[in-house]
């Protein structure tokens, strides 16, 4: 077959910049004909102008036809969907014929077709005239048109192949997803430029390459020549000041609009600089993705991503793993935002069969290599945003990688080079890794790591800066451990931050599933739910994770001495006069005074009045805030925020900026003495035929039998009881941790009741148990003391682990039901979202309220979510009846949801959670931690939870 070639196209021009042009142009986007055949050799005579194509489907460009009705995506992360046998694809090959019929005005003259995106090979006729092919998906091809066009009506017809020996290139974790999914135009427009923006010494520098001249009015530049460099005074060109100067670039046919951003890249001594200050990347992967359109994705779609990182304190962007749509580079130029611009390449299913005959090292493949990055470099080079040209991702090592590296270097001497695959770098300009863990980061960082085999390589490697182009995977629930890398990238020069894997969960929108993953199109490879795995939802709703991101990627740090506030600014390239700042102090979440503070641009100590006093816990709030509006956000969006709790004498008591969200646990000295015994014992409730059916405590009615609480305040409730499951979060299923636990039986609890003492000379009521699962000899004694404590119920529970339980367990806490009626929540504690223990930085101290629905975090698998940490007290009410306030001794970790755990473990889409009726609510002493372990590391052992003895106490009243 034709498209099993190893040559990357045929009859294209030369790869040129992606520019504004004024010259005529055609859109051909809009409504096409199509039609699908399974393999790939049926007739080529509808490309004929005279073809009746009246029978075939409509269907829109740009799209991906899987996506309107003919076949189906389907998902694999690292394996290829086809065998592996370069450069032959699978007969079975889903073909699609596109026919575009156009009028051209009669004095039109000459012209391309350009074609922004075609995944995986485009053979391109117009008019009956085969003008060619080409592959590489993510990248602009151009074809010259001009012999071929009439006036009046054209026909153009293009063959769109799914798999081609360009598939192997781009083996990128995503959806596979054919079509032309980017635009289409006619272009009388032929121009290139190259231009050379620099800054330093204080001053910009401008020169360019190109058959034109070059003007930039605002500058009092005009009419210069090509090679010729001048100086100007400028403001530079940041992600936090993206300055953009309109330069004019005019050839006899054409004049063209450029954003010039004057800014110098740079490496000295191991550290990356941007116009000669530190650049600390804050970054994300993301991936072109909509769940309705796949990567066929809208301008507005690109805009708010851009938005939703500026606004999340994001500050760059690798394009992983792929050159984006052209203009969401502008629209980075435009708001800021460093950019990574890697090329489209991937192999990493070769990994599979030990990396034999991959395609990185094979030099049948140098020109298919060396036309991507060429292709890639070509379209992009004039954007300021773009800092670094990445050769692709997860490619192996090779030859062809070092071919095109060489080419770029030669091309544009002035952007480093990055590609993560090859730890020994040696045709890259910084050390890149993916995943690695806090310590080796931190080793790096100290310029302490493992040397590699080759003095030369390790000693050249020692002098790069270093940058972890993924980390924290965001899959599901989490990631954790994100503070404690930020705080290594912050603390050594060498380290020049990292990229989150990744922005969006790619879910596609599905009637029934709600969002879709891998198998859900019954496709017999793939990769489950792997490519849900972003800080966003699909539909672009930020997750708990980037929330969380927002706050370790405050560029505004507040401290806490005795009777002050001390503001660091943690901007590379702006001062903090683009910020109003503001206090208020809160007791017990109510807000009883606020006033402004008076920051230097500088930032510094800022001296705070004499602070409202108040009965209950005191917290004072700092937040910066946008003072004026900004391209990304309006006035009084928030940028950081600080909080301290005080002590009574007004001073703050601890400085805790990034606190996290675990509940301290210890075991009480003597639960018996150390509870209040006050209000009534207990009475005893018997049945008809006199036997003790009912014991009650205070508002408490328990069954005599079993100790179990049934009604509470007169309200049914079923539990509290021991509880040491969570439905399985990714990174516990990833892990193993979730096999472990399952195979331990955490799972499965039984409860054998041992006694329960109630009525005569016990106050209250004492259950003694022993909860464990079948088929072992671990277990927890657990003892429940109930007191009567006013017109409430105190509850104290002893836990005792019985036998050697080496494993972290998921959660220990009781858990209990209500009635469906209980629909809302109001609480005293760390909120509005949710919070783990290495999780939950976004999660401040006040009062909140919120329904139960509102209380789920959607994640796109059902798994453990919407914890809300650190609870001081919490009301459940709703409906008729009596609310029920639970308060913590001190504190705990509150969920509730309206369907049982066993249900939201045994859930695998979101529409699989059915609302019961009644509500399951759990009350944690703690949780273990999140981690990454789905990619990456595991939870820190700091937020580990061991099995061990403690103390959980809660207190119900009526309210
Ligand atoms: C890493 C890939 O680069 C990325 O595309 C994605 O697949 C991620 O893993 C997992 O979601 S590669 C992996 C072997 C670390």
């Amino acid at each position: 077959m034709e498209c099993e070639d190893f040559t990357p196209g045929s009859g294209r021009l030369a790869p040129r910049v992606a520019l504004r042009s004024d010259a005529p142009s055609l859109d051909l986007n809009g409504t096409w004909r199509f039609r699908l055949s399974p393999t790939a050799g049926a007739a080529e005579d509808f490309a004929e102008p005279g073809y009746d194509d009246s029978t075939w489907a409509e269907l829109p460009v740009p799209a991906h036809w899987p996506l309107h009705g003919h076949g189906a995506p389907a998902y694999t992360n690292v394996a290829y969907p086809f065998p592996i046998d370069p450069p032959h694809v699978p007969t079975e090959n889903p073909t699609g014929d596109h026919r575009r019929v156009f009028d051209l005005p009669d004095d039109w003259t000459g012209g391309r077709l350009r074609f922004e995106g075609v995944e995986s090979y485009a053979k391109v006729w117009l008019n009956g005239h085969l003008l060619g092919f080409t592959t590489g998906s993510r990248l602009p091809a151009e074809f010259d048109a001009g012999p071929w066009l009439k006036p009046g009506r054209n026909v153009l017809a293009v063959r769109v192949h799914q798999w081609s020996a360009a598939s192997y290139l781009e083996d990128q974790d995503m959806w596979w997803l054919p079509g032309i999914f980017r635009e289409v135009t006619l272009t009388r427009s032929s121009a290139d430029v190259f231009v050379h923006a620099g800054f330093a010494g204080g001053r910009g520098t401008l020169s360019f390459d190109g058959d034109g001249l070059l003007s930039v009015p605002e500058l009092g530049i005009s009419g210069l020549e090509p090679g010729v460099e001048v100086t100007a005074d400028v403001e530079p060109w940041t992600a936090e000041t993206p300055r953009l100067y309109e330069g004019v670039f005019v050839t006899p046919e054409e004049s063209v609009r450029v954003r010039i951003g004057f800014r110098t890249i740079s490496i000295e001594d191991g550290v990356l600089l941007a116009n000669g200050r530190p650049l600390l990347f804050k970054g994300v992967n993301r991936h072109e993705f909509h769940p309705a359109y796949g990567r066929a994705v809208p301008y507005a779609t690109m805009r708010e991503d851009v938005l939703l990182m500026k606004r999340h304190n994001v500050n760059a962007v690798r394009t992983s793993h792929y050159p984006p749509h052209p203009d969401f580079l502008h629209l980075c130029d435009e708001l800021g935002l460093w950019v990574i611009d890697e090329c489209d390449l991937e192999t990493h299913g070769f990994t599979q069969v030990g990396w034999r005959h991959n395609p990185s090292d094979d030099p049948r493949w140098e020109e298919a290599y060396l036309d991507r990055m060429r292709r890639t470099v070509e379209r992009d080079k004039n954007h300021p945003s773009v800092v670094m040209w990445s050769l692709g991702n997860e490619a192996g090592v090779g030859r062809n990688l070092a071919a095109m590296a060489a080419w770029t270097r030669e091309r544009d001497p002035s952007r480093p080079i990055h590609y993560e695959g090859d730890w020994s770098c040696p045709d890259v300009d910084v050390y890149s890794r993916m995943y690695a863990s806090h310590a080796e980061v931190e080793a790096i960082g100290k310029g302490v790591e493992d040397p590699l085999d080759d003095p030369a390589l390790d000693a050249r490697r020692r002098g790069m800066p270093f940058l972890q182009c993924e980390y924290a995977h965001a899959m599901g629930n989490g990631p954790g451990g994100l503070a404690e890398y930020q705080e290594l990238f912050e603390r050594y020069p060498r380290l020049a931050g990292g990229f989150i894997w990744e922005w969006i969960d790619h879910g596609l929108a599905h009637p029934s599933l709600g969002y879709t993953y891998g198998g859900d199109y019954g496709e017999p490879v793939h990769d489950g739910n792997f490519v849900i795995d972003g800080l966003v939802f699909p539909d672009r709703t930020p997750s708990p994770g980037l929330l969380d991101l927002k706050k370790v990627y405050e560029p505004v740090r507040f401290g806490f001495p005795d009777g002050a506030v001390v503001v660091s600014s943690l901007y590379g390239f702006r001062d903090l006069s683009h910020l109003a700042f503001s206090a208020v102090v809160e007791v017990d979440g109510v807000e009883v005074g606020g006033f402004p503070l008076e920051v230097a641009s500088g930032g510094g100590e800022v001296r705070l009045p004499d602070l409202p006093e108040g009965d209950g816990e005191r917290w004072l709030t700092v937040r910066a805030v946008l003072a004026r509006d900004e391209a990304w956000a309006s006035a009084g969006h928030e940028v950081a925020w600080g909080q301290v709790r005080l002590s009574s004498g007004g001073a703050p008591t601890s400085g805790g900026v990034l606190s996290s969200g675990g509940a301290p646990y210890e075991r009480a000295e003597d639960a018996r003495t150390t509870s209040r015994r006050v209000g009534a014992g207990s009475g005893v409730v018997r049945d008809r035929d006199g036997a003790v059916g009912e014991v009650a405590v205070g508002g408490g009615v328990f069954d005599a039998a079993s100790g179990r609480l049934v009604r509470l305040f007169g309200v049914e409730v079923d539990g509290p009881a021991l509880e040491l499951w969570r439905a399985p979060i990714d990174n516990d299923r990833y892990s193993g941790a979730e096999a472990r636990w399952r195979l331990l039986g955490l799972d499965r609890l039984t409860h054998r009741v041992d006694t329960v003492e109630a009525g005569d000379g016990v106050d209250g009521m004492v259950v003694r148990t022993r909860v464990a699962p079948a088929a072992t000899d671990l277990g927890m004694r657990v003892t429940y003391r109930w007191i009567a404590v006013g017109e409430g119920l105190e509850l104290v529970v002893d836990v005792e682990p019985d036998g050697e339980w080496s494993e972290p367990i998921p959660r220990l806490g009781v858990a209990m039901s209500l009635p469906g009626r209980f629909d809302r929540v109001t609480w005293f504690g760390r909120g509005p979202g949710e919070a783990y223990p290495d999780t939950g930085m976004a999660a401040r101290v006040g009062r909140w309220s919120a329904s139960v629905d509102e209380l789920q975090t959607p994640y796109v698998y059902p798994q453990e979510n919407g914890q809300r940490a650190d609870v001081r007290w919490a009301e459940l009410t709703g409906g008729d009846g009596p609310g029920v306030r639970v308060t913590g001794g001190p504190v705990f970790g509150l969920t509730a949801r309206r369907w049982s755990t066993a249900d939201l473990d045994r859930a695998t889409h979101l529409p699989d959670l059915v609302p019961g009726d009644r509500v399951h609510v759990n009350l944690d002493l703690a949780q273990h931690g999140v981690g990454t372990a789905a990619c990456g590391p595991g939870t820190l052992p700091q937020y580990e939870l061991a099995a061990r003895a403690v103390t959980l106490r809660l207190r119900f009243d009526p309210v």
